[in-house]
């Protein structure tokens, strides 16, 4: 079959990031001898009328879209990106009979209020090799069958039958682990020119249960782990092909467990390969010996998901350490002298003016090179904090978040703006994408196009 795979995502902040999710795809379909084409619309200046041309320029059978964002997650600075995907879907349908099949991380938290915005046949939610696969050898059989007798066996897929939406079980498969995502079709020179980095998976999964999280539905809660050897291949595969020598481990968290984040650096140490890259981690599971095994191994800076400073409103998130763990971790990264960042969710359950003074504190106390806040919590379908943010009036039971919904508490929904901006404005090393303090596409574009590569955050002065 002639496949089509368009990846819809055009935003570029913090920088450009590549569709590894399409090109795992475009991999397995490629295995099973389908013709499979690429097109990226970050890049297009039209995407409507590229992926128009693409579809009849490969006469394409099938058209598979990766939906990686619904929204920017960042209050009060909210971009709401469905919009321009729809208008893409909608160019295709009006003008050609070609069924289409969505999938990607920002589909697969809503996924038949995606189908029905979209107005499209297929969706897959969550992984998508095994599913998409599945699918297509069913397209390929001209089976004229039922479609609930057709369809009804494939994980994960979503469909219209007879105008309603079936959701068949997920499944988190190990099959992952024998795929190579195919890199050969994504412009890997351009991400790295403007982007500066590329990514690759270690491993799936989260084992954590922040409540506001949806990292463990996507990815599932098991962690499925690939073997380092196998991982280093792929990175020593990214600098000889590719030419690129900084990466992000795309990881839920990189550090956990720790002996495969330990195992991995050794691996990289002992082919002595000069690569830079970054990750998320967790205070909870960084010791020295990490810190100092990651930094000779190449990381030039770990971002933590630390999200307050503290215990009060870091438990009422569900983060399972303390102020006291994120205090060690970042001494541990200072001793390593491994830069490290932390990420803030302001405004949350439980925050009061007191806390966010207390966390301002905590910050300029444990001196990280970055802190990285985003204002407001967005809302979740599914989530803890979704029951939550219902039971105290946010939202309304049933409503439908799909459009950008944040829980900020309500004791400080008139402040916290205010006492942000207000704080990070006289601290250098704050960024604050809802303010847009430090954190410009603009900006950004001027420091890559200086020749800076990787986060950029470990360029602020502390
Ligand atoms: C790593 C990461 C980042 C890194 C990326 C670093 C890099 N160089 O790649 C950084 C920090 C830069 C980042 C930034 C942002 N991110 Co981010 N990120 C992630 C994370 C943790 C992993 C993404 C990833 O690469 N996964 C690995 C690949 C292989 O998986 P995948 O793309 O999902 O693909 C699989 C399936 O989805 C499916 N699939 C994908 N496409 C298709 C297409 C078809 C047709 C089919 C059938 C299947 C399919 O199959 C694939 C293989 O199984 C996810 C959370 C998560 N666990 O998914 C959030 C996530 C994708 N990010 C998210 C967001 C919002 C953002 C930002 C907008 C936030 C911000 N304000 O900074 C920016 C946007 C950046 C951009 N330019 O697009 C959201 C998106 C959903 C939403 N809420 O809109 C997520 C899901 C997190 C969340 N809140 O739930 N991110
Ligand atoms: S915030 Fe991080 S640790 Fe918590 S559930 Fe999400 S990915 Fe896991």
């Amino acid at each position: 079959m002639r496949i089509l795979l368009i990846s819809a995502n055009r935003e570029r902040s913090p920088y450009p990031v590549a569709p590894l999710g399409l090109a795992y795809i475009a991999s397995v379909l490629k295995e099973d001898g389908h013709e499979v084409e690429l097109l990226d619309l970050c890049f297009e200046e039209d995407g409507a009328e590229a992926a128009l041309a693409a579809v009849k320029s490969q006469q394409a059978e099938l058209v598979g879209i990766s939906i990686r964002n619904v929204d920017n997650l960042t209050y009060p600075k909210s971009i709401f990106y469905y919009p321009r995907i729809k208008a893409v879907v909608e160019k295709l349908q009006s003008e050609l009979p070609v069924p289409v099949v969505l999938g990607g991380s920002g589909f697969s938290l809503f996924p038949s209020e995606t189908l029905r915005y979209m107005n499209a046949e297929f969706g897959i939610v969550g992984e998508g090799e095994d599913a998409m696969r599945e699918l297509v050898n069913s397209l390929c059989d001209n089976d004229t069958g039922r479609v609930s007798e057709r369809f009804s066996k494939i994980p994960n897929l979503i469909y219209n039958d007879e105008g309603c939406f079936k959701e068949n079980p997920r499944t988190f498969s190990e099959s992952f682990f024998n795929v190579r995502p195919d890199r050969g079709l994504i412009s890997s020179k351009r991400y790295f020119d403007e982007g500066g980095m590329a990514n690759l998976q270690t491993k799936r999964g989260c084992p954590y249960t922040c409540t506001y999280c949806t990292y463990p539905q996507l990815e599932g809660e098991r962690l499925r782990l690939r073997e380092p050897r196998e991982i280093v291949d792929e990175l020593e595969f990214i600098i000889e092909e590719h030419g690129i020598d900084y990466v992000f481990f795309v990881d839920d968290i990189f550090n956990v467990p720790q002996n495969h984040a330990r195992g991995i650096c050794e691996e990289i140490i002992r082919r002595g390969l000069l690569v830079k890259w970054s990750c998320f981690a967790t205070p909870k599971e960084m010791s020295s010996e990490l810190a100092t095994i990651m930094k000779r191994a190449g990381c030039v800076g770990v971002e933590f998901g630390t999200d307050g400073g503290v215990d009060a409103t870091m438990f009422a998130m569900g983060k399972g350490f303390t102020h006291d763990d994120v205090e060690r971790a970042q001494g541990f990264c200072d001793e390593a002298g491994l830069e490290a960042a932390h990420y803030l969710i302001l405004g949350g359950p439980g925050e009061t003016e007191q806390t966010l003074l207390e966390t301002y504190e905590f910050m300029e106390r444990i001196k990280p090179r970055a802190v990285i806040v985003m204002l407001g919590v967005r809302i979740y379908p599914g989530t803890r904090l979704a029951a939550r943010a219902a039971s105290e009036g946010i939202i309304k039971d049933g409503e439908s978040l799909l459009e950008p919904r944040f829980y900020i508490s309500k004791e400080v929904s008139g402040s916290l703006i205010e006492s942000v901006e207000t704080y990070a404005r006289s601290r250098p090393n704050w960024i604050v994408p809802g303010l847009e303090l430090r954190s410009s596409e603009e900006l950004s574009r001027t420091l890559r196009l200086m020749g800076h590569k990787g986060v950029l955050w470990d360029m602020l002065e502390k």
